[in-house]
């Protein structure tokens, strides 16, 4: 199985995720500036889209979108994904807002086109959802006692969020660092050179 990556991109949940659930795996970088694979083929090759992430099985099948690998990689280990009734809808609940609300909401501040007031209104959208994200943690991860594949996509973003000096709620800086503390994501930050 190959994941296809872009260092630090949302595509690190998913890296996090596959170690935290022992699956083997091996690593394909992306240029996401060039759409370029590092042999120099296409990455639209593989997915047309042109986004990361990107999971080939050995067949040679793609999956694509955070959601849907996410909740693979939980199919496949059950200990990250939720317990109790509802379980697997509480997981996609929470995976789609990661993906459609507050991964979406970050989408300005990465165009290189938008204009400072977009850049400003995109920032207090995060800060809304975060505070959204911050108010519903009851416990130390987002679903609840134990990790899910849902923490490490929200681990990322609050990374990003860092990066941009956007204000991280204080229970959610506590629970970057609770992850930060975690060997899968220690492991997943080496691999993509992030560490240190
Ligand atoms: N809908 C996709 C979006 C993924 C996405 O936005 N990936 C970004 C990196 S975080 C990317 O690859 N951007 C470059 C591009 O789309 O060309 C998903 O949820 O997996």
């Amino acid at each position: 199985m190959k994941l296809y990556y872009a260092p630090g991109a949302c595509s690190l949940a998913d890296h996090i995720a596959l170690h935290e659930a022992d699956i083997p795996f091996s690593l394909v970088r992306v240029d996401l500036k060039t759409h370029k694979l590092e042999d120099g083929r296409a990455y639209t090759e593989i997915n047309p889209k042109g986004s990361v992430p990107a999971l080939q099985f050995d067949d040679g099948e793609v999956l694509t979108e955070n959601l849907a690998i996410l909740a693979y990689i939980a199919d496949q280990k059950p200990e990250l994904a939720p317990h109790g009734p509802l379980a697997r809808y509480r997981l996609l609940e929470m995976l789609s807002y990661l993906a459609s609300e507050l991964h979406k909401a970050f989408h300005p501040l990465f165009v290189p086109r938008s204009t400072p007031d977009e850049k400003k209104q995109a920032a207090a959208a995060v800060e809304q959802k975060l505070g959204y994200l911050a108010d519903k943690l009851d416990g130390p991860y987002l679903l609840g006692t134990h990790m899910t594949v849902a923490d490490p996509y929200l681990y990322v973003m609050l990374t990003w969020a860092d990066d941009m000096k956007i204000k991280v709620p204080d229970k959610l800086a506590s629970f970057s660092q609770r992850m930060a503390e975690r060997p899968a994501v220690k492991r997943a930050l080496a691999h993509e050179g992030l560490s240190g």
